[in-house]
């Protein structure tokens, strides 16, 4: 297939861009740099350093034999992506091409306003750029299990049957979220069911939880293939940070009581169940909704895991409770459905003592690269 990864010098989209090249698939690796931009304003910077796609791409091909082209550009901007689907007609796209943080989306007015338009607009260009020039490929959007947020109920997979006054119809899972990063994944969601519903797109919407790993089968090995991997408190997610924390010899960062409760991925699956979506296309125009993760987790609970396996390690683990800078319930029920993708074959990389180890190790590897003023919440929004 020819596939277009938007976003591909992101945490997912590098090991996409990789592990769909190694398959064989002919892929165009597409980014312009925004999220190294702020992570560089924010003082952010990843843990390990990574070149920029031109070099990696090229450190890639070389090793693999195989080929990944590389376009530099903005998805906000529609003459761009306009000419990559008019140029190469992909079978498929996927698009990570957003703005990924809540906590950055939530640090004031001018931020709160790139996150909505860059990722409204990028979706919106992605939508015509399959509308005007290439009709039958495949929309991949990446969406956030967030979306639904904690509600007292089950959560279904994108879609639930409601009856009133004895009548019955099928809607969205209803969606209301904490941060407004979270936000623009729902009118993203929204904007995608739309075109479909107009135009007859064929669309799947992931619904994945916080990804955790350093690295997948491509970069196991390789160094200069990793992933960015970030452990501050902006572009890194609870799993990643508490690794590097525990390596830090520094405080595990549990937010509030720690009852808050999401479903959790290893980035190995994030690959597999991106690829298990672009082999099974939908068969005809439909808006598609995986939950995607395979385990879920509390706060607390991932911080008992990794304290008992760092001191197995060696290392010195400790927890602390802090003042919750979000805002977001932490003592809820939670009870989302993830079968779709399972049902697809994707066999789960469960967060086993050895999976968490292995990773600790990585990280213990790249100990002198920690920076600790990254590590406490710089921004708060349960004021
Ligand atoms: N948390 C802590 N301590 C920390 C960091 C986080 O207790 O040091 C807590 C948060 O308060 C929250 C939970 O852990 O309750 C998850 O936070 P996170 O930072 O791991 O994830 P989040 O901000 O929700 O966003 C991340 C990704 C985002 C993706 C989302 C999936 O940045 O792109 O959409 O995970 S989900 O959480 O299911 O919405």
């Amino acid at each position: 297939m020819r596939v277009i990864i938007f976003g591909a010098d992101g945490y997912l989209g590098w090991p996409t861009s990789m592990k769909f090249a190694a398959d064989c698939h002919e892929v165009i690796a597409v980014d312009n740099y925004l999220r190294r931009q702020m992570a560089k304003q924010t003082d952010s910077e990843p843990l390990i350093e990574n070149q920029k796609l031109d070099k990696r791409s090229e450190a890639f091909n070389a090793l693999s034999g195989k080929k990944i082209t590389v376009e530099v550009g903005d998805c906000s901007d529609y003459k761009f992506v306009k000419r990559l689907f008019k140029e190469y007609q992909p079978d498929a796209v996927v698009h990570y091409a957003e703005q990924p943080s809540a906590p950055y989306s939530m640090i004031g007015h001018k931020e709160a306003s790139l996150t909505l338009r860059n990722n409204l607009d990028s979706t919106l260009n992605i939508i015509f750029g399959v509308i005007e020039e290439s009709p039958d490929c495949h929309i991949i959007k990446l969406g956030t299990m967030g979306e639904y947020g904690t509600p007292n109920i089950d959560i279904e997979e994108g879609w639930i049957e409601i009856e009133h006054n004895g009548r019955k119809d099928k809607f969205l899972y209803p969606r209301q979220t904490g941060s407004l990063y979270h936000t623009t994944k729902i009118m993203d969601t929204d904007l995608l069911w739309f075109y479909v519903r107009t135009y007859g797109l064929k669309v799947t919407d992931l619904m994945q939880g916080p990804v955790y790993g350093l690295s997948t089968i491509e970069s196991d090995s390789q160094d200069n293939l990793l992933p960015n991997f970030h452990y501050d408190d902006i572009f890194g997610t609870a799993l990643n940070r508490f690794l590097v924390q525990a390596v830090a010899g520094l405080p595990l960062t549990v937010y509030g009581k720690g009852g808050q409760t999401r479903g959790y991925i290893n980035i190995k699956d994030t690959m597999e169940c991106v690829n298990l979506s672009m082999l099974n296309p939908p068969k005809s125009p439909d808006l598609r909704i995986f939950n995607q993760f395979t385990e879920t987790f509390s706060v607390n609970e991932l911080a008992d895991k990794i304290k008992n396996v760092g001191n197995q390690l060696g290392l010195d683990v400790k927890i602390k409770n802090y003042s919750n800078p979000r805002k977001e319930a932490e003592d809820h029920y939670y009870n989302p459905k993830h079968t779709g993708l399972l049902e697809f074959g994707l066999k789960p990389n469960l967060l086993t003592n050895e999976v968490l180890n292995d990773m600790l190790e990585k990280v213990i590897k790249y100990k002198s690269n920690i920076v600790s003023d990254r590590i406490l919440p710089r921004i708060k929004w349960n004021k």
